[in-house]
């Protein structure tokens, strides 16, 4: 009797605990979602996408245990406008969205919706943590004072920033509105204009460098480097490029364990592998190719950090990680730092033509991951998929209808191509560079251009895809985009560039 009644309780006990509410949410709960964004990563500068001088472990894990696209974009070859992209769900050139200097207004305004507000919309707690680029404030922030609109003002609850680029002054970390660390005694002045204050500038004090830089990037010396810009003040708050890894992965790693109880959207950008290239001590050296290769091992271990961190909270089944970069590689992007001698047989573009500010596919072609164990069925995807549509994709995923129609206007659900139900992707997408392409197909479209190339960039070994002429080349046969087929095929260059056209007036 005794024995019977003890079974009977613990199968009711049984019951109680299978169906506690609790278990219930959990199985419902909604996924996490964390947008690992490198800057400047190219699509072979992993040993995923067939990097041999570089190992990259933990990259390598989400690519195997996640889709692996070969054919993935973000929308521009260069930051601001992919960022731009990123967020909005919308294509840059519609906010003439180009490279920012590290005092410009924010270029999204608050009303317009983004990914984050979205994200909220869904029940969502949103945070940014790493490289902005975006613009902050109104007119030229007043970097002693409450920094907005930025971040906050667009979508997200929390944000630890690198306002602009590491090259780029002013070199400080702003905390949701305010210069982490400044010291009210000695106010924060940025210009692009002049020198200001008596700080040392790069092409003064070229013996304390820790790396030289060109004429551009020889503004202001912080932490022995020389950036882009000058800025007086702020001394306590300068940051030290080394660091970087740590702290960035520790604000990440606090936003991840302060909401392992509700689901959270994390847009984490990493300012690896962009110049100046200043890897923390326990990664230099670390690859045969310098500060470059470095960089990326460095970049590897805070991936790692992120999976870690998510496994000790139990919460890696549950979390979607899309890891993607910003824009294609760049060896030399000015400063001395060997990249170009130590990069000996590597390519950075993989088997594709050009790079970081460049028409051809490398510019914007990159390696993009997503992961999702719970759901995800590990495969690769030839799909063509631009980042355009994170936007569209993750709203349905998560639920959230899409109702302004200047909303994400340039972008697609592709939530099943992301999670590996079908490689139907884009029938046509857009590239921005210096100028404007399109994808239909294999086939690609570079439109004319008789903008030159910009000064800085003409002593560069880099090849832009700038022509007069207009350029079409057949990827299924000529992914080197080497055999320009457009007087041969005249009629498929005008459809293409009417089809350009018209994306680009709607
Ligand atoms: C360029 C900078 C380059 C880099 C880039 C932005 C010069 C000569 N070069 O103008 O160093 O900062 O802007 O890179 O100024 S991006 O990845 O943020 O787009
Ligand atoms: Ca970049």
């Amino acid at each position: 009797m005794k024995k019977i009644s003890f079974l009977f309780y613990s199968f009711s006990l049984l019951l109680i605990v299978s169906c506690t509410p609790k278990q219930e949410n959990e199985s419902a709960k909604k996924p996490n979602v964390i947008f690992i964004y490198v800057d400047d990563l190219g699509y072979g500068d992993l040993s995923c996408y067939g990097a041999t001088a570089v190992q990259t472990p933990n990259v390598d894990a989400l690519a195997t245990g996640g889709i692996q696209f070969t054919d993935a974009h973000c929308t521009a070859a260069t930051c601001t406008p992919s960022r731009y992209s990123l967020l909005t769900g919308s294509y840059a050139f519609r906010n003439n969205a180009a490279i920012l200097p590290g005092n410009a207004p924010l270029i999204i305004n608050p009303g317009q919706e983004t990914i984050a507000d979205m994200f909220k919309k869904g029940g969502y707690a949103t945070a940014v943590v790493g490289k902005w680029h975006l613009g902050l404030g109104n007119g030229s922030p007043d970097w002693n004072a409450a920094i907005k609109p930025g971040p906050l003002e667009i979508g997200f609850d929390y944000s630890y920033l690198i306002p602009a680029t590491a090259d780029r002054v002013p070199t400080v970390f702003v905390e949701n509105h305010n210069v982490v660390n400044l010291d009210p005694n000695d106010p924060i002045t940025v210009s692009y204009d002049k020198r200001i204050g008596t700080d040392p500038i790069g092409l003064e004090e070229g013996e304390v460098l820790k790396m030289t830089a060109d004429a551009q990037h020889s503004g202001t010396v912080v932490n022995g480097i020389s950036r882009i810009g000058y800025m007086s003040g702020g001394h306590k708050a300068y940051w030290k490029d080394e660091e970087f890894p740590n702290i960035l992965t520790s604000k990440a790693t606090d936003f991840i364990t302060s909401h392992k109880n509700k689901p959270f959207f994390l847009y984490f950008a990493l300012p690896d592998i962009h110049v100046p290239r200043a890897p923390n001590a326990k990664f230099a050296g670390k690859t045969t190719m310098g500060p470059r290769g470095d960089a990326i091992v460095q970049m590897d271990w805070v991936t790692g950090q992120i999976m870690k961190k998510l496994k000790e909270l139990n919460l890696a089944d549950n979390t979607i990680i899309v890891f993607s970069s910003d824009n294609g590689p760049v060896l030399d992007d000015g400063y001395a730092d060997k990249s170009v001698v130590n990069s000996d047989n590597h390519r950075p573009g993989g088997n594709f033509r050009g790079g970081k500010y460049s028409a051809y596919e490398a510019g914007t072609r990159v390696p993009t991951i997503v992961y999702w164990p719970a759901k995800i069925k590990p495969a690769k995807s030839q799909a063509l998929l631009s980042q355009v549509d994170f936007f569209a994709s993750f709203a349905k995923l998560i639920g959230v209808k899409i109702e302004n129609a200047a909303t994400a206007v340039d972008s697609f659900d592709m939530l099943d191509v992301l999670m590996g139900k079908n490689t139907k992707g884009r029938t046509n997408m857009l590239e921005e560079a210096f100028t404007m392409s399109i994808r239909v197909g294999n086939w690609k479209y570079i439109a004319p251009q008789t903008k030159a190339t910009p000064d800085w960039l003409v002593n560069k070994d880099i090849k832009t895809g700038l022509q007069q002429t207009p350029q079409l080349y057949n990827l299924s046969n000529d992914p080197r985009e080497e055999n320009n087929l457009a007087e041969k095929m005249p009629e498929r260059i005008k459809a293409m560039a009417a089809q350009l056209s018209k994306i680009m007036k709607a």
